[in-house]
């Protein structure tokens, strides 16, 4: 049996609506034979299911590739449908059937084919007010004869669609989040089964969003525009060939309805009493409603949709609390981003209010306390719903979405029961794609934990929390990717995110600390109204297209280099260099001139006299613009972390010089992948100095880089910037530190994630178990002890006696859990055979742990490693997918090279471990 199953274009299952005229192909294999290699694959294109007429045909190719297959074998044209399928012919001379066929379908690919108009359905907006979610219909007829219809829609704000009163999709806050003044995505849909002859409706609500809506930790509306806008068409296709296009324009009509609000933080105002039944079908009186504008926008910045669709996921029954303080509060159990679908009863009029929040205070009532630290909205996650009177009710938010695991219940009618009450989880539908378990329930609750902290963030972009800021910040986000793509098939959700933080990229190099930005406008109006009104400099701190104080800062704005390569590195998709490249590179470039600016307040070190080549040593040390530094360490409370940044002046120059090395290294490795041969070299040569002049200047002989911190050893290990002598020395030092310091943590958010890496692949295993498996403050397990079901912001963020600091659901922290993939199960992807077509097999047995066991489901199939203590010895499975090798790396010694591993021909011992090349399969070894 040999099979090409799953099939994918661009990352996705049968996508409609492409706008690439090259798309990328993948098929995995499978196989009931070990040893598994595909050594040739056969493409055809049809226009058809049956593949009657083959229009395209590959040929016998012989490659081992089944991922990101690209072919330029097709004219695509807009809207058209390709289907595809596959078969493959493996090393054991097996040829596969053709797969099960696999479809996608190209989108709008010329402007021209954009019969529809921008309109907008509001006259007057008050910039400083809510206001009401716009209703927008179109009544219009359907022929005879319909085979297929197409919706190709977007909005300025965010737009929900309705045919003939059926809701158009299950997709949520589309058009997603982008930069939109550059990238406008527009979604396409299949809703030929929602239309029939005769007279059809067309309906839209469309919300704030990103768009107008509060963003940010500054809360900045209007950040893109003031005004909601709809732009959509209805593509009729007929049997006898004919087309025809339904088009936003001026036949189009606009009301306000029961929507009276729709922020995403503030939340949603929805009086029931304003009915407006039958307003998304035909036949309703509209006589009442208004024209709506036709603008003369242009279509310049739209494009296909590449997110990956946010949908309501998991849901969660609460158990219902009476509170000291007599309020009635419902527990979900699990802190989740999203929202509340409830039912009610009562009478016309009754006004319910749910507030949600992440915590109960020390006395075990309600409070948003911990979230309102930087200033927040007055209405903060608040619905309110007034009710029609009309027996049950049902409603949930539409536009608005929250992070929360309790939920204040104001004027409920009746008895709050929990069945009327369910919480529901909303994120990107991301394919999860990795598990692990093991002996010890609190690191099985880390993971949770994590992956939690992960679902409430992956929204359209990596946001830090969802609730306070909201924002996508560079540096989280860089942090938490490897974890990240661990859990979840992350590449095309950053793939798209790192467009966005290209366009938005600054003249001179620098990278914005948020992106999309929220912190400053990219709407010109606005900044200009605020300037010249807003008695708070903060509220306008940020001319469009200009850095703020707070861009740029090293390690935040190394995501323009760290993503980008960490997704190649586990997916081995090019794409990303190539697209990201020249960002990274103008990022690099930045740091290098900005290295080059002389600090006064250091020009009397020694670094500043001395020169090799002619250039002074500090031209590689970056001393100079302000940064976050390591940020939230340990030991620094939340609310100490402004006055922190006073003191420093936000400049670490350990830090920014460690990341520039790093990204400089990196930046080369890309080039390398892309074929730059000369930009490779130049990039080396850069990271050659900048690593000579931080081992001169930061890691002291005994290997101390600050006294007491651990995070700077952490860096340099994980970096590999220490000469080849200071290594040792650098880890021993780390080590040290950790038992002076009682096997706790001293970190902060950028090497949180790498010090158990540090320690284990430095020959520090058990220390870094004891750390990992620490229960008392400050560590991961503390946090779990402590009853939580997300990672915290802050390492203190509920204190044993309860007090609450920060936002309780920020995933940096939770990026440990990449040790426990790559380190306790020891699955790991190798640099310079990414994306597991090759792998490493490298577990770590330690700590307390007497079994440890991971899956992780690659682009290949499942990779499954697990390791148990037995009386026997320690008992290893392992599983290899079709056209997959491993490297698999056992702990013991040389003698047991004998015990049935002969069948390997390359087994060997290497760096203390056993070590041997497996293809595909199951394999099962004692030692
Ligand atoms: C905080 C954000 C984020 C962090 C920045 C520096 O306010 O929540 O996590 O990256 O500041």
């Amino acid at each position: 049996m040999l099979e090409a199953y799953c099939l994918r274009t661009e990352y996705r299952e049968n996508p409609l609506g492409l706008d690439t005229k090259k798309p990328r192909l993948g098929w995995k294999l499978r196989s009931d034979k070990a040893n598994v290699m595909q050594i040739a694959y056969r493409l055809q294109f049809s226009s058809n299911p049956h593949f009657t007429d083959v229009a395209w045909d590959s040929g016998r190719t012989e490659t081992s590739q089944s991922q990101h297959v690209r072919h330029d074998g097709l004219e695509l044209k807009s809207a058209e449908r390709v289907y595809w399928r596959v078969k493959v012919w493996c090393s054991h001379g097996e040829e596969s059937s053709y797969s099960s066929p696999s479809y996608f379908e190209t989108g709008l690919l010329e402007a021209s084919d954009w019969k529809a108009r921008w309109i907008e359905p509001e006259k007057e907006v008050d910039p400083d007010a809510y206001k009401p979610a716009p209703y927008i219909r179109k009544e219009f007829s359907v022929k005879k004869g319909l085979v297929s219809a197409r919706a190709y829609l977007t909005a300025k704000g965010l737009y929900s669609f309705y045919l003939n009163g059926v809701e158009g999709t299950d997709d949520l806050f589309t058009p997603g989040f982008t930069s939109y003044l550059h990238r406008l995505q527009y979604q396409a849909y299949d809703v030929t089964s929602l239309l029939k002859e005769g007279a059809n409706a067309l309906g839209i609500v469309l919300g704030d969003g990103w768009w107008r809506g509060a963003t940010g930790g500054a809360n900045l509306k209007n950040n893109f525009g003031y005004k909601v806008a709809f732009l959509g068409q209805l593509l009729l296709e007929y049997e006898d060939g004919s087309r025809e296009i339904i088009g936003s324009d001026e036949t189009f009509k606009a009301s306000r309805g029961p929507l009276l609000k729709s922020d995403m933080k503030a939340g949603e105002i929805y009086d029931a009493r304003i009915g407006m039944e039958g307003w998304n079908e035909p036949g309703y009186d509209d006589s009442a409603w208004e024209p709506v504008h036709v603008t003369e926008d242009g279509l310049d910045s739209l494009i296909a949709t590449r997110s990956v669709p946010v949908r309501e996921k998991e849901r969660f029954t609460p158990s219902v609390l009476r509170t000291p303080n007599g309020e009635t509060v419902l527990d979900f159990g699990q802190n989740i981003a999203g929202y509340v679908d409830m039912k009610v009863r009562g009478e016309a009029g009754t006004e319910i209010v749910l507030i949600h929040g992440e915590a109960l205070d020390k006395h075990g009532n309600f409070t948003l306390s911990n979230l309102s630290e930087h200033g927040t909205l007055e209405d903060f996650q608040e619905v309110h719903y007034i009710l029609a009177g009309k027996g049950e009710e049902r409603y949930r938010p539409r536009f608005s979405i929250f992070g929360f695991r309790y939920v204040l219940v104001k004027n409920y009618p009746g008895d709050v029961t929990p069945e009327n009450f369910t919480a529901v989880a909303v994120y990107s539908d991301l394919e999860e794609t990795g598990d692990f378990t093991c002996s010890n329930p609190l690191l099985n609750k880390l993971v949770s934990n994590s992956r939690w902290s992960q679902k409430s963030n992956f929204m359209e972009v990596p946001t830090d929390c969802p609730t306070r800021e909201r924002a996508g910040w560079t540096g989280d986000a860089q942090v938490f990717s490897r974890t990240a793509a661990d859990f979840m098939n992350v590449y095309p959700f950053f793939e798209k995110w790192m467009s966005d933080l290209a366009v938005e990229q600054f003249q001179d190099g620098s990278v914005g600390s948020t992106v999309p930005t929220v912190l400053g406008y990219h709407n010109l109006e606005e900044w200009e109204r605020l300037s010249k009104t807003s008695a708070n400099p903060m509220m306008a701190f940020r001319k469009p297209g200009t850095a703020s104080m707070l861009d740029g800062s090293s390690g935040w704005g190394d995501a323009a280099v760290i993503v980008p390569w960490t997704m190649y590195l586990c997916y081995g998709d090019k794409t990303i260099i190539e697209n990201q490249f020249d960002s990274a590179k103008a990022w690099v470039d930045y740091m290098a001139d900005n290295a080059r600016n002389p600090n006064p307040r250091f020009q009397d070190t020694p670094a500043y006299r001395n020169r090799a080549d002619g250039e002074r040593d500090a031209d590689y040390i970056w001393d100079t613009r302000f940064h976050f530094g390591e940020w939230l360490e340990t030991d620094t409370e939340m609310k100490d972390l402004a006055a922190l940044l006073t003191k420093t002046g936000g400049c670490f120059p350990d830090v920014s010089t460690a990341y520039f090395a790093y990204s400089a290294r990196l930046l080369s490795e890309m080039a390398r992948v892309i074929g730059k041969a000369e930009e490779a070299e130049k990039y080396q040569t850069l990271h050659k100095k900048i690593k000579r002049v931080y081992n001169t200047y930061f890691i002291q002989e005994d290997g101390t880089i600050l006294d007491g911190r651990q995070a700077p050893n952490v860096r340099t290990l994980a970096f590999d910037l220490a000469e080849e002598e200071k290594k040792q020395a650098v880890a021993d030092r780390l080590a040290q530190m950790v038992i002076e310091q009682e096997y706790r943590l001293n970190t902060g958010f950028l090497s949180t994630p790498f010090i158990l890496h540090a320690l284990a692949d430095s020959g520090y295993e058990e220390i870094a178990y004891r750390l990992l498996e620490q229960e008392s403050c400050p560590s991961w397990l503390y946090a779990v002890r402590m009853g939580a079901t997300t990672i915290w912001e802050s390492w203190r963020g509920i204190k044993p006696d309860g007090e609450l600091a920060g936002s309780l659901n920020h995933y940096s922290y939770g990026a440990a859990c990449d040790f426990l993939f790559a380190g306790a199960a020891g699955i790991r992807p190798e640099w310079d055979r990414p994306g597991f077509k090759h792998f490493v097999l490298k577990p770590i047995v330690g700590g307390t742990l007497t079994h440890a066991s991971a899956t992780y489901e690659s682009l290949y199939g499942t990779i499954k490693s697990s390791w148990e203590k037995t009386g026997q010895g320690v008992a290893y499975r392992f599983e290899v997918p079709a056209n997959t090798t491993a490297t698999i790396m056992l702990p013991g010694e040389p003698e047991d090279l004998k015990k049935g591993l002969e069948e390997f021909p390359d087994v060997r011992y290497e760096d203390g471990r056993i070590a041997f090349t497996a293809g595909s399969g199951s394999y099962q070894f004692t030692i």
